[in-house]
């Protein structure tokens, strides 16, 4: 049985009590991350609480508590619910009050719950790649903010799902911007190109890494939009989040990419970025 974390509180899944009236549940009004956990240590933990205050202060939550608090109690988690690899996921809505659209008064409190899960990397996505399927991008205009309102991104992957393809390529009037949850790269003529880090994509901590990694293994990165028209003639084609990692992409509406198969500098990336797991978790 699973513990869950809920307002200073550590309690079994089965018995967590959610309001009824919590913004959350009416208006999706809260901010959320994911965490990755390998070898029971948190990956990029600073970053992702970091741009969980930067999305909780667009949209005017104050966060209850530090992120150093927020790593005590994930670390917490990890150990109760004795997690090797796996995530953990952190959500705040701005708290419950009676239903009305404008922010309820300073009285309400935010909700903060926190979980820890085990699951192990995608090691077939990975290594084999993926089916895309392009979709329009018809979500708000603040995709920069990793808020719980997911329905553009929710309709997106099950169209994916629907036509056999593991991820939506979101673009908007054919212009790409990333994936229902992912960042979306191309590879041409040696060159990475991946839509810049503005109010229409999440800044992916996956993608900030992966464009470390390139710096320093000499990979020149244009951080420019490209259209899905250009995108089924890349070399590659590669997607990042903190669960999929570097997942190589084969196809795209059916079309091959790469031949069907991933490409050798995904392959580099990929082998960078399983090296830097235990340098990063080393603090390094
Ligand atoms: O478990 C999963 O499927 C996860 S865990 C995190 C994501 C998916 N995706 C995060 C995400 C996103 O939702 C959107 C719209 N764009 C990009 C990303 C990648 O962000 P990072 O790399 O920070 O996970």
């Amino acid at each position: 049985m699973s513990t869950y974390f809920k307002d200073g509180q550590y309690t079994k899944q089965s018995e967590m009590k959610i309001s009824v009236d919590d913004r959350g549940y009416y208006f999706g009004d809260g901010v959320y991350e994911v965490i990755k956990v390998y070898n029971s240590e948190l990956f990029t933990a600073r970053e992702h609480l970091e741009r969980l205050v930067q999305s909780a202060n667009k949209i005017k939550i104050s966060l209850p508590y530090t992120v150093d608090q927020f790593i005590d109690i994930a670390n917490e988690l990890i150990a109760s619910n004795q997690i090797t690899v796996g995530h953990i996921y952190i959500q705040v809505t701005r708290g419950a009050a009676p239903r009305a659209h404008q922010f309820p008064g300073t009285e309400v409190m935010p909700v903060v719950v926190a979980y820890a899960v085990s699951n192990p990397r995608p090691v077939q996505a990975i290594t084999n790649g993926v089916a895309l399927k392009s979709v329009e991008d018809v979500r708000w205009l603040r995709c920069d903010i990793k808020s719980l309102n997911l329905l553009g991104n929710v309709l997106a992957k099950q169209e994916a799902h629907e036509a056999d393809c593991v991820e939506a390529l979101l673009h908007r009037n054919g212009t790409v911007t990333e994936g229902s949850s992912s960042n979306m790269f191309g590879v041409k003529n040696g060159v990475i190109y991946t839509h810049p880090a503005t109010n229409l994509i999440l800044n992916g901590i996956t993608r900030q890494v992966v464009l470390k990694l390139c710096k320093e293994q000499g990979i020149e990165v244009v951080e420019e939009s490209f259209s899905l028209e250009e995108s089924m003639d890349m070399d590659e084609f590669f997607f990042t989040s903190t669960t999929a990692e570097i997942t190589p992409v084969t196809s795209i509406d059916g079309k091959l990419i790469s031949k069907g198969e991933p490409g050798l500098v995904t392959l580099k990336l990929q082998e960078a970025f399983t090296l830097e797991i235990p340098l990063i978790l080393a603090g390094k």
